[in-house]
């Protein structure tokens, strides 16, 4: 389970698709942080096991930092525990049934090892319970992500979200 923590893949639950959409709705910028590791080669070694690079976390923060402190980023990635607690005001993981998720990461050839860790990855809910366990309770959330409409009803709601954190933080 541990490598779950450290694999840089993506385990298909609509994060990418989420985060783009809602940038290009609310106007906030949007970072995926295993594309900036892949473009900066921010890596540290190479995981054997699981045939991937091992990311390099703290020259991932060095190489954000500028960019948080100001602030208005939307932050890509499966993991959140090696990111400074005061970039976020706001942590949303998203959920998708096993049986969904598993048509999704055939889709993208994964194999049948690769399949296996992440479909037990999203049963043991490591990165929520992580989430949890890097940021204050109440700003994390769980969202579904299984059809369509989901993707929707978060993008409406993470809207709404945004427009009145605005509002609170504008005097
Ligand atoms: P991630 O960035 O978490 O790896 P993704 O955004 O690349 O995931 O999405 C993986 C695949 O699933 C992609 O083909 C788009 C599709 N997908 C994403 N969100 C979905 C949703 N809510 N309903 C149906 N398909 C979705």
């Amino acid at each position: 389970m541990e490598a779950c923590h450290r694999r840089p893949g993506t385990p298909g639950v609509g994060k990418t698709t989420l985060g783009k959409e809602l940038a290009s709705r609310s106007g906030l910028k949007y970072v995926n942080v295993g594309d900036l590791a892949r473009e900066g080669q921010l890596y540290d070694g190479y995981d054997e096991e699981y045939d991937c690079p091992i990311l390099d976390e703290d020259r991932v923060v060095d190489e954000l930092e500028n960019q948080m402190s100001e602030g208005g980023v939307i932050v890509d990635y499966h993991g959140c525990d090696f990111f400074p607690e005061r970039w976020f005001h706001i942590v949303f993981v998203l959920k998708t049934d096993n049986s969904v998720l598993y048509k999704r990461l055939e889709t993208r050839g994964y194999n049948e090892k690769k399949l296996k860790d992440n479909i037990q990855c999203e049963i043991f809910q490591i990165l929520y319970e992580e989430a949890l366990a890097s940021y204050k309770e109440e700003i994390v959330h769980q969202l579904p992500s299984n059809n369509p409409e989901d993707l929707e009803d978060n993008i409406d709601q993470i809207l709404k979200w945004i427009e009145q954190w605005v509002k609170d933080h504008s005097s």
